[in-house]
């Protein structure tokens, strides 16, 4: 297998996670998001989409989007799983997942920023509170959640890490990195350290990549 990857990327960061706790070591390929080699046409014959992660499987075929690496990873990798068995469960591990990889990430992604400022024209000042905005609105109902359901335990759902954890890591570190404040979501912030004392998140962490800069 053959991981397209960028350290910064939350998206690649999730990946890295579910390999790590797979116990999987693809090989690796950078693609410099800062210097725009995702729009290369060389990346964009693999990703048309022009985003990363990819991941080649070892009989060649091309995966793209995150979750659905995430995925083909536990149905080719089953061992630990990272969605639990129960239909409802299921559907819970996914809501939370896809409450930060479709309703937060995509809106504070490097190209939407990018437009905010170079197309639309807006001030740094109010691009930080693009961001900030959309992270508040997406964390404040995570810890609501998570705060208030029985299903939350060590980690996002109950006591081993799940596909749940796996997205909220890396939206976190990426919050940190905007310097977002993240005293008002405990909650996250203490599964956050549950995940970070295990190996396979705390190697996935960008400053930890051989392409960190
Ligand atoms: N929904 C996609 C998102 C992928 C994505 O947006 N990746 C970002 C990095 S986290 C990217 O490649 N951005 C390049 C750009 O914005 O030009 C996934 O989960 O894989």
């Amino acid at each position: 297998m053959k991981l397209y990857d960028y350290f910064r990327s939350s998206a690649a960061y999730r990946v890295r996670i579910a390999l790590n706790l797979k116990g999987l070591t693809p090989e690796r390929a950078f693609v410099h998001l800062r210097k725009g080699v995702q729009r290369e046409s060389e990346y964009l014959a693999l990703n048309p989409q022009g985003l990363v992660p990819a991941l080649v499987t070892d009989d060649a075929t091309v995966l793209t989007q995150s979750v659905a690496i995430i995925e083909y990873l536990d149905e080719t990798h089953p061992d630990p799983p990272l969605l639990p068995v129960a239909p409802p469960s299921r559907a819970r591990v996914r809501a939370i997942a896809l409450a930060i990889a479709c309703e937060i990430h995509p809106l504070n992604n490097l190209r939407v920023l990018d437009y905010l400022i170079g197309t639309l024209g807006v001030a740094r000042e109010q691009k930080d509170g693009w961001y900030k905005y959309w992270v508040d609105v997406g964390f404040e109902a995570l810890e609501k959640k998570l705060a208030q359901e029985r299903e939350t335990g060590v980690f996002c759902h109950g006591n081993e890490p799940t596909l749940a954890d796996v997205c909220l890591v890396p939206q976190i570190a990426n919050a940190r990195r905007f310097g977002i404040d993240l005293s008002p979501y405990p909650t996250l912030t203490r599964i956050e350290a549950a995940c970070l004392a295990l190996p396979a998140f705390a190697a996935a962490a960008p400053e930890r990549q051989p392409d960190a800069e």
